[in-house]
Formats: structure tokens, C-alpha cells, sequence
């Protein structure tokens, strides 16, 4: 297996992981979902058949949470956000001001942003089924973004919004903005701002086994 990235250590399991001040979050597992799509376009509400259009993808990609820890191996499926940008979005676009930014917010409250041409890659997915098996609760049910060269903070769960924005300031933050770097890719270590990369290995892997024990403290009633 090829090496980590810089600063990041193989976990063994796979926890449920993110904002504690989402932890006591259950998705909505077996109801229908929709997705809305708006921004600077005209909004659009994408169900399941919408994306059932799209072309069925898998990929296998390892894991990178920002706080240090990296799972192995993990076996996606879903659509490619590229497929969903260029067959459901970019025809309904009016204005020749080209979208830079998407932003994508999750049921719990969550949100992060990518630059567009990040999102365009062909490893970004919208997943809805992970080894196998329909999204869990857990790990984003219904939909979540998968983007394995951005760490884990833009791979949004429980994903509800897709918002396409022609210029990144219309998007703020939902984390402090020194934590969001705008690409946030996992080969650079662009683990926030301001401060060298390296330096949040520090601030975060103190942090890893509180935040994991307080995601699982809210999971016993979740699948
Ligand atoms: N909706 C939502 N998405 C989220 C988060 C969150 O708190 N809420 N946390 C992010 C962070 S920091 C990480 S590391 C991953 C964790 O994904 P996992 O719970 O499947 O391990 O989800 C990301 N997406
Ligand atoms: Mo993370």
C-alpha cells in the first residue's frame, strides 16, 4: 500500500467523526430524499430519480480526517458531483458568470465549501452506499460528498444543499475561518490557514479520542 500522507496515521476502525456540536444528529435513514441545488442559479430540487439518471459509480479511497487519522480501503458508491454538474446543473445556467464555488450543507447544520474545479474531479462523489451496504446514520445518510483528496471536513454528510456561487465570498464559513482552508487537499497538508499545516497535527491529535468518544456516546440507538 502506498504511503499516508504527510502527518496522517492509519486508524483500524472507522468512527463516526465530525463537529461534536452535531453529535446528537440522527439521519433520516428509508425516507426520500431531495437535494436542493441553488446558489446563483435558478434552484432546482433533485430527488431519486434524478440522480437514479446518472451513472451508477464505485471507488475505492482511503479516508483523511484533518485531525490526523486516515482509514484505509474504503469502498464507495454513488455519482460522480462531475456528472451531476454537467447533465442536471450547467444546462439550466442562465448567466455566462462562471460558478467558482460550491457549497454544500448537511441536514444536521454542517457545511463546507470546495472551489468548483476541485469538485469537478473525478474521484468526488455524491454516495450513497458505502461497502456495500446503504449510508448508515453514521456515516451520512442519505447522501454525503465524498471528495478522498480533501479532508474529511469537505466531505459533507447527510447532504441536503448543493449551493453554486459565482464568486467564494458568498459563502462564509460555518467553522472559525482559520479551520477552512479553501481546498483543504491532503497531499499539500492544508489542514486550515494562517498557520503552517503541520502545526494543526498538534492542535487536533490531542482531540481525536474525546471527539470520537462523544460521537459514539450518541450513537447507541443509531445503525
Ligand atoms: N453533516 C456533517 N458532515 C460532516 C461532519 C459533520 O459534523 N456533519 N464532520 C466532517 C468531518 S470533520 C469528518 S472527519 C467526517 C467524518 O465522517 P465519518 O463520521 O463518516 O467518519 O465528516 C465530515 N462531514
Ligand atoms: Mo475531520
Amino acid at each position: 500500500m502506498p504511503a499516508l500522507p504527510p502527518g496522517q496515521r492509519a486508524r483500524a476502525d472507522f468512527p463516526r467523526f465530525g463537529a461534536t456540536a452535531f453529535a446528537a444528529f440522527q439521519a433520516p435513514i428509508s425516507t426520500p430524499f431531495t437535494l436542493l441545488v441553488a446558489g446563483d442559479i435558478e434552484p432546482i430540487s433533485l430527488g431519486q430519480d434524478d440522480l437514479a439518471g446518472l451513472e451508477r459509480r464505485h471507488q475505492v479511497a482511503d479516508f483523511s480526517c484533518v485531525a490526523t487519522w486516515s482509514y484505509r480501503g474504503l469502498t464507495w458508491s454513488g455519482f460522480r458531483f462531475r456528472d451531476l454538474w454537467e447533465q442536471l446543473v450547467q444546462p439550466r445556467l442562465a448567466s455566462s458568470r462562471p460558478i467558482t464555488l460550491a457549497a454544500f450543507s448537511g441536514l444536521d447544520g454542517y457545511k463546507a465549501s470546495l472551489l468548483l474545479g476541485d469538485a469537478l474531479a473525478a474521484d468526488v462523489f455524491i454516495a450513497d452506499a458505502l461497502n456495500g451496504e446503504p449510508l448508515s446514520s453514521k456515516h451520512g445518510a442519505p447522501l454525503r460528498l465524498v471528495a478522498p483528496a480533501h479532508y474529511g471536513y469537505k466531505n459533507v454528510k447527510h447532504l441536503c444543499t448543493i449551493e453554486f456561487w459565482q464568486a467564494a465570498t458568498s459563502y462564509r464559513s460555518l467553522l472559525p475561518s482559520v479551520m477552512e482552508h479553501p481546498r483543504a487537499r491532503v497531499a499539500y497538508e492544508e489542514r486550515g490557514r494562517i498557520l503552517p499545516g503541520w502545526v494543526f497535527r498538534y492542535l487536533y491529535r490531542p482531540l481525536i479520542g474525546h471527539i470520537v468518544r462523544t460521537m459514539n456516546e450518541h450513537s447507541s440507538t443509531r445503525s
